[in-house]
């Protein structure tokens, strides 16, 4: 399968990794929308949320453990940070391995674009 982000999961493909173990990583987005853009991705292979089932509900909820624990240690737990998870086409995905991004260090507007 031709998944960048598995590539980057194998470390085949360079990136800036904040956060991993068995289950999960979290690297620096190559293209930041705000001063602080890190995405968080399940090691394991789903292309969309859509592909998530009942038995990935441990897996979801410890991807939220790590963005809790990311978010404390930039500092901006407090402050406030945006999470976002884009499906398919018209929901803005462009890379099709479940990731959510943590956006942070500047003031978020409603709505999103
Ligand atoms: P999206 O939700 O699928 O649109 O987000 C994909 C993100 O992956 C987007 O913010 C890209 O900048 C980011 N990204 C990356 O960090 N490294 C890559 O090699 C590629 C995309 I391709």
């Amino acid at each position: 399968m031709n998944c960048i982000f598995c590539k980057i999961v194998k470390k085949e493909i360079p990136s800036k990794i904040l956060y991993e173990d068995d289950l999960v990583m979290a690297f620096e987005d190559i293209a930041p929308q705000a001063p602080i853009h890190i995405l968080v991705i399940p090691k394991k292979h789903y292309s969309t949320v859509l592909d998530i089932n009942e038995n990935d509900k441990e897996l979801i909820g410890h991807i939220f453990m790590v963005i809790k624990k990311i978010t404390e240690q930039k500092g901006v737990d407090e402050k406030g940070f945006r999470v976002v998870m884009n499906c398919n086409s018209q929901g803005g995905q462009t890379v099709f391995h479940v990731h959510f991004h943590i956006l942070a260090g500047r003031q978020m507007h409603w709505p999103p674009g």
